[in-house]
This record gives C-alpha cells, sequence and structure tokens, in this order.
C-alpha cells in the first residue's frame, strides 16, 4: 500500500475508476436515486465487479507499460486480447465490430472508421483513457496527441477523441494538485475550457459553473447529460467531481445517483477524485470488494515507475 504522494496518487486513480465501475454498474440504465439508496447499495454488495470500463482501461495500462509509452499496434492487440479473453464485460456494441473487423483482415488504422457515421462518439475512448492522463500529467500536448491516438483506436468522430482528452486532462489537473490544497473550482473549468477544442464541450463547460449550486440532480441530466455518448457523460463526471471534491465517497455516491450510464460516469468521476485525493481516501470497505484489486493496484505501480 502506497503511502502519500503521486504513488498514492496513481494508485487512487485507477482503484477510483474501477470501484466507480463496479458500483455504478449495478444501476446502469435506471434513472435518478435517492443518496440513500445509493448509499445501502454500496454497504450491501459483497464484490464490486468491474465492466468494460475498467477492463479496457486495464488494457490500456498494460500496453503503455509494456511498450514504455504509446504504441497503437500493441495496444490494439492489448485490448483485443482482453475482449476476447472476457467479451462477457459489458462492452458497447462498436469496439467488438471493430476487433472482428481487424481479425479478418482491416487495418486498425481505419475499422473505427467504418462503424457509425463518421465513428463513434460513444464515451467508450474516455472511460478507458486515465492512464494516459496519469503517464502524460506534465505534457498538455502529448496528452493530447495520445489520447486521439489511443481513441481513435475505436472512437473515431471528433466528440469521442475529444471526450477522451477533456477525460484525461482532469485526471492530469487533479494529479497536479496536492490532495491538502483547496480545490478552486471556477479555475478548474477555466483549465478545461482553455483545452477544450470543440464547440459542445466548451459550452457544457461554461455552464458547469452556474451549475455548482444547483440541488436538483434533475437540472444537472437535463444540462450536462448522463448517456452513453462522450459529450453527455464526459461533462457530468467533470462536475460530480467538482461537486463533491473533497470526499471519494461522496464523489462516487453522487456519480450514481444521477441514473443513466452509471458504470461509466462514476468510473471517470472516480478516477478524477482517486487522483486528487489519492487511495487512502477510498473507503476500505471498497477498497477490500474491489475484484482484482492488487492486479490494478500493480498496474499503477507499473505507470509510476515509468513517469517517473
Ligand atoms: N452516430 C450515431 N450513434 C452513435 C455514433 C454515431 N456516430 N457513435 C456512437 N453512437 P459504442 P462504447 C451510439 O458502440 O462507446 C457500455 O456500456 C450508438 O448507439 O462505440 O464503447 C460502456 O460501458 C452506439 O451503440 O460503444 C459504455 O458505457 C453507442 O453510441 C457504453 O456502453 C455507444 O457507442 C459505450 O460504449
Ligand atoms: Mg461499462
Amino acid at each position: 500500500m502506497p503511502g502519500e504522494g503521486l504513488e498514492s496518487e496513481f494508485f487512487g486513480c485507477l482503484v477510483g475508476a474501477a470501484i466507480g465501475d463496479g458500483l455504478g454498474a449495478w444501476r446502469e440504465g435506471r434513472g435518478i436515486a435517492e443518496i440513500e439508496e445509493i448509499e445501502h447499495l454500496g454497504e450491501r454488495l459483497e464484490q464490486l465487479t468491474y465492466t468494460d470500463d475498467t477492463h479496457m482501461t486495464i488494457g490500456v495500462a498494460e500496453s503503455l507499460i509494456e511498450s514504455n509509452g504509446f504504441d497503437g499496434e500493441h495496444m490494439v492487440q492489448a485490448l483485443m486480447r482482453n475482449h476476447e479473453a472476457e467479451p462477457w464485460r459489458g462492452y458497447g456494441p462498436g469496439p467488438p465490430r471493430i476487433f472482428r473487423m481487424i481479425k479478418n483482415g482491416e487495418s486498425w488504422h481505419s475499422a473505427a472508421s467504418k462503424i457509425y457515421t463518421g465513428g463513434s462518439f460513444g464515451n467508450g475512448a474516455a472511460m478507458r483513457v486515465a492512464p494516459i492522463g496519469l503517464l502524460y500529467y506534465c505534457n498538455p500536448a502529448k496528452l493530447r496527441e495520445i489520447a486521439y491516438k489511443s481513441s481513435s483506436i475505436t472512437h473515431s468522430h471528433e466528440l469521442g477523441k475529444e471526450g477522451a482528452a477533456l477525460q484525461a486532462y482532469a485526471v492530469a489537473l487533479a494529479l497536479n494538485m496536492a490532495p491538502g490544497e483547496e480545490i478552486d473550482r471556477d479555475a478548474f473549468i477555466l483549465k478545461l475550457q482553455k483545452f477544450a477544442q470543440n464547440q459542445i464541450y466548451r459550452e457544457k463547460l461554461a455552464s458547469m459553473r452556474k451549475l455548482l449550486d444547483e440541488q436538483d440532480r434533475q437540472q444537472i441530466v437535463v444540462a450536462l447529460g448522463n448517456g452513453i455518448e462522450a459529450s453527455r457523460s464526459v461533462p457530468t463526471a467533470i462536475y460530480c467531481f467538482l461537486k463533491q471534491p473533497r470526499s471519494y465517497k461522496d464523489c462516487i455516491i453522487y456519480a450514481v445517483s444521477l441514473g443513466g450510464d452509471t458504470d461509466t460516469i462514476a468510473s471517470m468521476a472516480g478516477a478524477i477524485s482517486g487522483a486528487y485525493l489519492g487511495v487512502n481516501a477510498i473507503p476500505p470497505m471498497w477498497r477490500l470488494k474491489l475484484e482484482n484489486r492488487a492486479y490494478i493496484e500493480a498496474l499503477a505501480e507499473g505507470l509510476c515507475q515509468i513517469t517517473t
């Protein structure tokens, strides 16, 4: 178990993402729920089993570590190998179709653009991008470049790629703050606004400031969304972190309570919160219940080693 500092934050990010996924999976596709209901759910569950969000995050981390940085061909193979071993993790429809195309001889450079109009704008690239936010946390330009490249394996639509870059940048910003440092939420949003290269995300980020004190969760869902599209889930996850910046537990419970694509939104919010607060801020009760925790922690350690 790491103490404080960077390693604790790397652990917090990946473990935090996986726990959000495992808890959120129980409410996927449902409506807004009472906070108390989600609290009880978190206490009741005996195991937190993760879904495709964490499974793909593991693949991204494995590939970055084995390649000592980004190697597209290697990452494709890692994602495909993992999917083939455990296809039951709840993958969105797009990635398995792309993996089949590549297996049948299509180049991984072009496969993603052959599904949907203009490629996928689902949140599948953003949900797995946390290791890239960790690895390139000091270099926003490189972070964007690698977030885009890793996205384009399965999500080649501009909104899918930009969602991944924003989520990675939010992880990097969180990592760059000390856990004890009081968070300036307006400044955090402003940095994201300046980084964003797409108008839809810029507008959502701008609207987020006015929503920070909004208590009606229905208003949050109407304004930011809770869907499987990257543009209707990445801003929401960032908002969940900013709504509850001092408590990993409250952040995750709030995210799951919003309903919709709860596993992915809670996973992305958990990655940001964990990167800010560190692994020791995550309730031990949840850490102990997380499936495959030792392996996820080993990946966090591996990423930390190649960063420093
Ligand atoms: N045009 C129309 N619909 C689209 C487009 C587009 N260009 N792109 C995506 N969609 P997908 P994911 C819709 O299949 O992002 C799992 O539960 C389309 O309906 O790329 O990897 C994960 O945990 C498509 O099926 O999957 C995530 O929560 C859907 O967006 C979630 O699914 C998802 O895009 C998304 O996974
Ligand atoms: Mg999922």
